[in-house]
């Protein structure tokens, strides 16, 4: 088609500061997980949003920190390549907890690359009006951003908008993705990322930061027709085992049953799901566990 407009666009920013929030409301379905603790997203992922005349695709973050092992690494690599030869850089603050400035540093080093930059300032249905507009008032010499945009995902206001915006920024004519198509993931890496979700929001300590969830068998039971689904839990210590298992094994029933939920709700279908507790000491600094948890390090 003539005029058609394609093109990548980075969502960066400090953990927890709503880019997978910003990213499902985007795209109109949720791909990416979310919780209430900083670090959820661990690996890169797409959402796809395609229209008649365009095709942008939006690229989720992990939240940018200093690394403190190999995961960590992996995570930093996976956003400098992420924001590689793309058309813009949306770089999300939370505007509740105010700019800080590591945040205008992190603006500075992105904006510093060549592509042009458009800040997000999140959650507005927490933040006072007035203070937001102090908050904006920080950004007032920084030349370089193109746009600014203050948005709540939660409550879907100004998505639109901003979505509208971003248009300007593409610069290809290739349709990437099929029209259908809403994430490079499969299916099989959003299940154990709802069940890492149900994990961060169930585990209230430092433990989840430590958990990995694989797949030991996905398959339709065509017979039963449900899916038959059985994961591993990974946990970095054994110590950390019982608290996974609840008292009478009452926390891994409740992930089981939140997990359940949400992923028949993914996947349309009844499902069976088995979760088993793994110690693997270590493992984030594992390549092979890595691998596992889908960082392949010949791809970074
Ligand atoms: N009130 C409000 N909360 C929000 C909004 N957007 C995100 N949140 C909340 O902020 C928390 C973090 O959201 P995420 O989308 O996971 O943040 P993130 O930037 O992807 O975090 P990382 O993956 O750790 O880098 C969650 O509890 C969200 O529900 C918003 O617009 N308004
Ligand atoms: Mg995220």
């Amino acid at each position: 088609m003539e005029n058609f407009k394609s093109g990548f666009l980075a969502l960066v920013g400090k953990p927890n500061a709503g880019k997978s929030t910003l990213l499902n409301s985007l795209i109109q379905q949720k791909v990416s997980i979310v919780s209430p603790k900083p670090q959820t997203t661990r690996n890169k992922v797409l959402g796809i949003w395609t229209e008649e005349d365009c095709q942008m695709v939006f690229v989720d973050m992990p939240g940018i920190i200093k690394p403190k092992n190999t995961l960590g690494q992996y995570m930093e690599k996976s956003i400098d390549s992420g924001v590689r030869d793309v058309d813009a850089i949306v770089y999300v603050t939370d505007g509740h907890k105010g700019i800080s400035d590591e945040d205008i540093d992190l603006m500075q080093k992105y904006g510093a690359k060549g592509v042009p930059m458009v800040v997000v300032v999140s959650k507005t249905d927490i933040c006072q009006p007035e203070k937001l507009m102090l908050e904006l008032a920080k950004l007032n010499d920084l030349d370089f951003i193109k746009e600014i945009y203050c948005i709540s995902a939660k409550r879907n206001r100004n998505v639109n908008d901003l979505k509208q915006g971003l248009k300007k920024y593409l610069t290809d004519t290739i349709k990437y993705f099929a029209d259908d198509d809403v994430t490079d993931k499969s299916q099989r890496f959003l299940v154990t990322e709802i069940i890492r979700e149900k994990i961060l929001l169930l585990c209230d300590n430092e433990i989840p930061h430590g958990i990995g969830v694989t797949l030991n068998k996905m398959e339709y039971n065509k017979l039963k027709k449900m899916w038959d689904i059985d994961a591993n839990i990974i946990v970095e210590k054994a110590s950390h085992k019982p608290i996974i298992l609840g008292k009478q094994g009452r926390m891994i029933k409740q992930i089981g049953t939140y997990s359940r939920d949400s992923i028949e709700k993914m996947l349309e279908s009844k499902i069976y799901l088995s979760l088993w507790i793994k110690v693997k000491e270590d493992w984030r600094n594992s390549d092979y566990m890595l691998k596992e948890i889908g960082y392949d390090k010949k791809e970074l």
